[in-house]
């Protein structure tokens, strides 16, 4: 690894543990999980300035560091990066939960008004501060268990006011709290009711008036749309991201959920960063994602939450080399989940993923999927200093436990977030 230039020095050195950095490149690259032994990591500012074995570490910038922590033979792993979330919501649906559970589906609630139109109509009724009040103790869960960078989106306002508003929301949360936050407009997401029946005229008042104003006070980093036959048709989503394009916001999908729509293929078309949920996403729907380099984000907590029992072509993504993230999706609807690791499990139980894919997808992939890789998504030099420290003796681990509070510290551009537990007294 280069060394830092002579006169500088680190601020923070992490010695005595492992690193799974997850980096594809490098000495480090060609080992599982890219995983440096006996490694050290020293962080100068916000920035990754020195990783490798602790062994090739120049005395020099271990003698004069500013601080140095053991990790006392832990594992350290990029901070979790959750690229999939409706994090900013008001109400619950346990109402829809015990429908489901007596046999009506998704698609029936949501066509009876229920479903994301009655999240809708509470998240209308609530103000900024009631929304904040309600999405901290998600995010903290989140960041209690490794999350250090979070997309959050909107979609539960369909109208100006609101989506401003959950939009502002998420923002705040990335400048209050100590994660980095990617702010989405899911512009596209129901047919709010001043619509009913008439998709297009939405899309009209979204691209004249709502996008303008989401891209002037730059509230948004991307655009995303739901694709089902209850939402939105591929002609509306090619307008609607067309307009957001044309102002330099990239988009993003929801696809394949609940039945073949060629979401993938539209996603791939359009150029989407990512295409999410992809249950059913056909053989030339995966090809077409392999050519376009969109990232396949999946979504076991919705999977489960739905009962489904068909999982995402996971094997075909994975021969046509197309990126795997895997996210929460945290939503009151069908996924109300804030635990990454239980996300991570279940990717690998009900989707097929490895242990090392599902880690890939909540950190290098998932950085892919918000257009986040050049800073954030695996440890090397030059990257963000976003690190988690867990109570594991192996990175498989984090995959095992169902739920279970592993972390012993999480570090985000070179602070520590939930300061390094110790083993052993000093
Ligand atoms: N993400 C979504 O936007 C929809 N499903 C999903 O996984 C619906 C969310 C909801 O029902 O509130
Ligand atoms: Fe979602």
């Amino acid at each position: 690894m280069p060394e830092p230039s002579a006169e500088s020095r680190l601020d923070i050195l992490l010695l005595g543990g492992h690193l799974a950095t997850m980096a594809q490149d490098g000495p480090a690259g060609r080992e599982p999980y890219g995983a440096i032994r006996d490694g050290a990591i020293g962080i100068a500012g916000r920035r990754i300035a020195w990783i490798g074995p602790a062994r090739d570490l120049p005395d020099r910038l271990r003698r004069t560091a500013g601080a140095v922590f053991d990790l006392e033979g832990r594992w350290a792993t990029p901070g979790l990066i959750d690229c999939h979330t409706h994090l900013v919501f008001a109400g619950e649906r346990i109402g829809d939960f015990e429908a489901r559970l007596s046999g009506r589906s998704y698609a029936e609630i949501a066509q009876a008004g229920g479903g994301i139109l009655s999240t809708v109509r509470a998240t209308r009724a609530t103000d900024e501060e009631g929304l904040m009040d309600l999405a901290v103790p998600r995010l903290s869960r989140l960041m209690m268990q490794g999350v250090t960078t979070i997309e959050i989106k909107s979609g539960y306002g369909l109208d100006r006011e609101t989506e401003l508003r959950q939009l502002r929301v998420a923002r705040a949360i990335g400048h209050v709290y100590p994660v980095t936050v990617r702010a989405t407009y899911l512009a596209a997401h129901a047919v709010p009711p001043e619509h009913k029946g008439r998709p297009d005229s939405y899309i009209d008042q979204v691209i004249a008036e709502i996008l303008p104003e989401v891209k002037q006070l730059e509230l948004a980093d991307a655009v995303d749309g739901y694709l089902e036959p209850f939402t939105f048709n591929a002609a509306q989503l090619r307008r609607l991201y067309a307009a957001a394009q044309a102002v330099g916001l990239p988009v993003k999908l929801h696809a394949d959920q609940l039945g073949d729509g060629d979401g993938a293929a539209l996603a791939a078309e359009t150029g989407c960063i990512s295409a999410d949920h992809l249950e059913y996403a056909s053989a030339a729907g995966v090809r077409a994602l392999a050519a376009s380099g969109t990232v396949a984000v999946l979504l076991p907590g919705a999977y489960h939450m739905l009962r489904q029992d068909r999982p995402p072509p996971v094997p075909a993504l994975r021969d046509a080399g197309v990126a795997m993230a895997v996210a929460t999706d945290c939503n009151p609807g069908t996924s109300p989940c804030s635990d990454p690791l239980l996300a991570m499990n279940m990717a690998c139980l009900r989707f097929g993923l490895t242990p090392e894919e599902a880690l890939a997808g909540m950190t290098r992939n998932a950085a892919r999927a918000l257009g986040l890789h050049d800073e954030r998504g695996t440890l090397a030099v030059g990257k963000a200093a976003d690190v988690a420290v867990w109570d594991v003796t192996r990175p498989a681990e984090l995959c095992y436990w169902m739920g279970s509070a592993l972390t012993a510290g999480v570090m985000r551009e070179g602070q520590w977030s939930l300061p390094l537990k110790r083993k052993r007294p000093a």
